[in-house]
C-alpha cells in the first residue's frame, strides 16, 4: 500500500470490517490517488493492544475511526483512551452516522477526538490533512466539527459528491473474502434513499448537506468494477450494500436494465451471482426475472413489520399484503432470502405483536428462510427518536437509546423475549449459523459446486422450519403466560420473573433448552 515518496504512513484507519468497510475503503482509495500512504486496521473489540502495535509500526499523522454504529461509540471511546494513555499523539478524527448528525455529543462523549468529519468523508478528509497543523484554516474546511474555547465549531456543510463515478474504485485487499469457498466482494452502486422510514437515519445522513437524496453510479462504472474484481481476484459473488437497490420508478428500471446490459456486454451475467437489499415495493416479477437471468441470487427485504399499525409507525408506506406478496414472489424465483423484521416498535400492543407472530409463522413455516426478529431502536437523528423524545418516552443512554412500551406487562414480555432469544437471534452460534448454512448451500448449489450435494436440501428446510415454528410457538406461549398472570401479579412476581429470565440467559431452564439446545442439537445432527 505504500508509495515511494513517504517513509511513514500518513493515515491509519480503523473500523469494523465484517463485509469490507466500504466507507473507509473508499476514503483510502481517494487518499491513495493523492499519494497519501494509508493503512487499514480491522476493529475487534478487546484487541486494543493490537491496534497500538499497528500504530507504533506505522507512525501515522492522523488516525481515523469509523463510527458507523452508534452502539459501538463507547468501545471506540475506550480504545482512544487507551491509545492516548499509551502515548499516541496523532490527530484523532472520526466519521459515520451518529458523529455526523450529533457532532457536539460525540466530541463530548469522546474527549480524545480532535475533530469529526461529517457526512461523506472522501473530500473533507483530504482537505483536513492538507491543513492538519494549521488550525487557523479549519473554519474554512467544509464538513468538519471540532472544539474551540469549550464549545463545538461546526463548519458549513460540504455538498455531497455530485457524480459518484468521479470516485476511484474502493481499495481492496490482495485476496478476496470467501464464502463457501467462493470469492466475494461488497459493492455499492448508489448512496441514499428517497424514503423516510421513521427508524432509519439514512435520509437525514444524506439529506442534511446540499445535494441529491439518492445518487447512483453509472451502470457501466459499476459493471467495470465488478469485471476488474472478477479478473484480478476471481470474485464471483457480489454483495450490494446499497440502502435500497431501487427499481420502482421508470428511471430506476432504466438504470437496472442498463446495468444488466453492461453485465452482459462484459460477459459476466452467467458466471457471477449477486445480492441486493431493497424495499418490498421494488419486487415485481417481470424485472426480477431479468435480474435473475443476469445473476441476481439473493435478496434482503426490508419487511420490518407484520401489522398495519406497526408499518404506519415505521412509516414504511406499504401494506402487510404487499409484504406477503413480495416474499411469495422471491420464493417463487427460488432466491436466497433474508428479511429485516422488528417484532417490537413503540406502537406495539399484545394484539399487534400477535399479528407479527402470525406473520412470521406464515412466512416461516415452509423453512424457506430462517426468521429473525428484534426490537426497533431509536437511533440518533431518526424521526422516531424525535417523536419519542417529544412524547417523553425516550429512555436509555446517548449511545444506547431505548423506550418503554405502552403498558407494564408489555415491558415484561419484551424483556423476557429479549432474554429468551438473545442467544438464538443475536449470537454467532444462533440463527446466524443457520442463515449462513442456508446461504452457503444456495450459493454452492448455484455454482454447481460439489459440497452442495452433501448438504441435503430437504433436511435443511426441515431444520429451518422446526426452528421457525419453535420460535413463533414460544413467542405465543409467552403471551398466554403473561396474559394469565396479569399486570399486577407480574409486578408482584418481579423477582421470580427476573430469576427465570436470568436462568434463561444462562441456559438452565427447560424453555431455554427447547429454544437453544434443541436448536443446536438439530444443527449438529444436520451437519
Ligand atoms: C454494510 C452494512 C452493514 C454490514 C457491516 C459493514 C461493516 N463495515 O463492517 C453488516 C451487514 C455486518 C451490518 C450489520 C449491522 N448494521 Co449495518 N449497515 C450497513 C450499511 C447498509 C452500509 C454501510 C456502507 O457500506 N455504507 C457506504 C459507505 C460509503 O458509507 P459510510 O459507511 O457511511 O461511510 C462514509 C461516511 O459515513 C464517512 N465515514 C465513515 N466512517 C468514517 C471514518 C472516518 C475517519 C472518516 C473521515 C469518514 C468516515 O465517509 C464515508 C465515505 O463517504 C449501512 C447503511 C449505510 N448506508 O451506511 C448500515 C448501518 C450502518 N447499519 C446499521 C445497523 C443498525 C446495523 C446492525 C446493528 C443491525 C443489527 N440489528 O444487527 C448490525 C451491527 C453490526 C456490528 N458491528 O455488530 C445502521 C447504523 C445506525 C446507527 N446510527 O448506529 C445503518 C446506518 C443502517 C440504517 N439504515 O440504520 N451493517
Amino acid at each position: 500500500m505504500a508509495t515511494a515518496q513517504h517513509t511513514n504512513t500518513h493515515v491509519l484507519l480503523i473500523g469494523y470490517e465484517n463485509q469490507e468497510n466500504l466507507g473507509l475503503r473508499s476514503i483510502i482509495a481517494s487518499l491513495q490517488e493523492k499519494a497519501y500512504t494509508t493503512h487499514l486496521v480491522p476493529f475487534f473489540p478487546g484487541k486494543d493492544s493490537l491496534v497500538l502495535d499497528e500504530i507504533k509500526k506505522h507512525k501515522p499523522l492522523l488516525i481515523g475511526f469509523s463510527l458507523i454504529f452508534q452502539f459501538s461509540i463507547e468501545t471506540f471511546s475506550s480504545l482512544m483512551r487507551y491509545l492516548r494513555a499509551n502515548g499516541v499523539s496523532a490527530h484523532f478524527t472520526a466519521g459515520g452516522h451518529f458523529p455526523s448528525l450529533r457532532p457536539s455529543e460525540t466530541l463530548e462523549l469522546i474527549p480524545e477526538l480532535d475533530s469529526i468529519v461529517r457526512f461523506e468523508g472522501e473530500e473533507t478528509l483530504l482537505e483536513l490533512l492538507l491543513h492538519l497543523e494549521d488550525r487557523d484554516c479549519w473554519p474554512a474546511i467544509k464538513g468538519i466539527a471540532y472544539r474551540s474555547n469549550n464549545s463545538t465549531v461546526e463548519t458549513p456543510h460540504r455538498p455531497l459528491i455530485e457524480n459518484l463515478d468521479t470516485l476511484p474504485f474502493v481499495y481492496r485487499n490482495e485476496s478476496a473474502q470467501t464464502l463457501g469457498g467462493i470469492h466475494m466482494a461488497s459493492m455499492l452502486a448508489s448512496r441514499g434513499c428517497y424514503f423516510n422510514c421513521s427508524f432509519c437515519s439514512i435520509r437525514q445522513f444524506y439529506g442534511t448537506a446540499p445535494g441529491k437524496l439518492r445518487r447512483s453510479r453509472s451502470p457501466e462504472n459499476v459493471a467495470e468494477e465488478m469485471q476488474s474484481l472478477f479478473k484480478k481476484r476471481d470474485v464471483r459473488f457480489f454483495s450490494f450494500q446499497d440502502d435500497d437497490f431501487a427499481s420502482r420508478s421508470p428511471a430506476q428500471k432504466t438504470w437496472i436494465r442498463a446495468f444488466l446490459k453492461a453485465l452482459r456486454q462484459k460477459e459476466l451475467s452467467s458466471i457471477i451471482k449477486w445480492k441486493i437489499s431493497c424495499r418490498v415495493d421494488d419486487i415485481e416479477p417481470e424485472l426480477l426475472k431479468e435480474m435473475v437471468e443476469h445473476g441476481l441470487f439473493a435478496i434482503y427485504l426490508g419487511v420490518e413489520s407484520g401489522n398495519e399499525i406497526g408499518l404506519k409507525t415505521l412509516n414504511k408506506q406499504v401494506s402487510v399484503q404487499k409484504n406477503i406478496e413480495a416474499i411469495a414472489i422471491v420464493k417463487a424465483f427460488n432466491l436466497a432470502l433474508s428479511i429485516g423484521f422488528m417484532l417490537f416498535d413503540p406502537s406495539s400492543t399484545f394484539s399487534s405483536i400477535t399479528e407479527n407472530i402470525q406473520f412470521l409463522a406464515t412466512v416461516g413455516q415452509d423453512g424457506y428462510f430462517p426468521i429473525n426478529f428484534g426490537k426497533m431502536l431509536p437511533y440518533g437523528g431518526t424521526p422516531i427518536e424525535q417523536q419519542l423524545r417529544d412524547s417523553g418516552r425516550l429512555t436509555g443512554t446517548v449511545t444506547h437509546p431505548d423506550y418503554e412500551f405502552l403498558t407494564p406487562d408489555l415491558n415484561w414480555y419484551a424483556f423476557l423475549v429479549q432474554k429468551l432469544f438473545a442467544h438464538r437471534n443475536f449470537s454467532p452460534e444462533g440463527i446466524a449459523s443457520l442463515q449462513n448454512t442456508d446461504f452457503e448451500y444456495r450459493l454452492t448449489e448455484a455454482f454447481n459446486l460439489k459440497g452442495a450435494a452433501s448438504l441435503q436440501q430437504g433436511k435443511l428446510r426441515d431444520l429451518i422450519s422446526q426452528s421457525n415454528t419453535l420460535a413463533t410457538q414460544t413467542l405465543k406461549n409467552l403471551i398466554d403466560a403473561i396474559g394469565t398472570m396479569g399486570a399486577e401479579e407480574l409486578l408482584r412476581e418481579e423477582k421470580t420473573l427476573l430469576s427465570i429470565a436470568d436462568k434463561e440467559w444462562t441456559g438452565e431452564s427447560k424453555i431455554q433448552h427447547e429454544n437453544n439446545i434443541l436448536f443446536n442439537e438439530l444443527y449438529a445432527s444436520f451437519q
